[in-house]
């Protein structure tokens, strides 16, 4: 009796000895993935997206996610670069990483589309003259050729309702090196500044780009609106170049056009 316990208690040790192993190297195992694995979700149901297209466009470095939404970024990242997420039906979503950002994982909320948005560029443009400081703001980056100094895009929209509004998204730049870029410590150019880049819409003059980052939001004045419309970007100019013009050489990617429902951010 004694004995047949005995052998039972040593193979339960056996087992749970066992257990115990598999567990600890799940561990591992489950932490070694969530170091390479990114993953794309639905912002709004936190669900995976599969096959949504992830691009470093500056880095010539293109990606899928996966059936559980996952992607993992195979490409040395030394300075900022912007990467851009495609999916259909949903809005372009694009972030601007750098080397720190993408050492950890990311998860990436993307939005359905919804009426009357407009992508007018979700491929990332190159605005400037090519000639650029090597300590400009991420200047590393900088691939391509230029487009020149101007963006324009002609696009038809929808009539806006009494309570809508429309506004013009630029989903990430990098590069700018105006007066606030420089301020904030987005470059490394000791004295010299340019002007900010400026948003024309129909010929009207609407915002300003003055700093690097994402998502910055241009609201359109609704007179300037109609059925076909018109925006322009204008990149600034180095304001202490005064022999010739120097363009600041500026990245922009994942450029929107928006309607948004004011009510739904009033509480009055
Ligand atoms: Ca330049």
């Amino acid at each position: 009796m004694i004995k047949k316990l005995c052998i039972i208690l040593a193979l339960l040790m056996i087992c749970t000895s066992n257990i115990k192993a598999e567990v600890i190297s799940g561990k591992v195992n489950q932490n070694e993935m969530l170091k390479s694995k990114n993953k794309i979700v639905d912002s709004y149901t936190q669900k995976p997206v599969t096959g949504a297209a992830v691009s470093i466009p500056s880095l010539g470095y293109r990606t899928t996610s996966s059936s559980d939404g996952t992607f993992e970024l195979n490409t040395q990242i030394n300075d900022k670069a912007i990467l851009s997420v495609q999916k259909d039906g949903y809005r372009p979503f694009s972030l601007t990483i750098d080397e720190n950002i993408a050492s950890k994982p990311l998860k990436l909320g993307i939005e359905k589309s919804k009426m009357g948005d407009v992508t007018i560029e979700s491929e990332l443009c190159h605005l400037g003259d090519d000639v650029y400081s090597e300590t400009s703001a991420n200047s590393a980056e900088f691939k391509g050729k230029s487009a020149g100094a101007f963006f324009s895009k002609k696009f038809s929209t929808k009539t806006l309702r009494p309570n809508e509004e429309a506004v013009i998204i630029i989903g990430s730049v990098i590069g700018l090196d105006t007066k606030m870029a420089k301020e904030l410590g987005q470059n490394q150019i000791a004295y010299v500044y340019s002007s900010p880049t400026e948003i024309f819409f129909n010929g009207e003059k609407i915002g300003e780009l003055k700093i690097n980052g994402d998502n910055q939001e241009i609201s359109i004045p609704r007179q300037l609106l109609r059925d076909n419309n018109e925006l322009t970007i204008k990149t600034g100019r180095n304001l202490f170049q005064h022999a010739y013009i120097d363009y600041d050489d500026i990245e922009i990617a994942n450029i929107r056009f928006e309607i948004k429902d004011k009510t739904m951010f009033s509480y009055k």
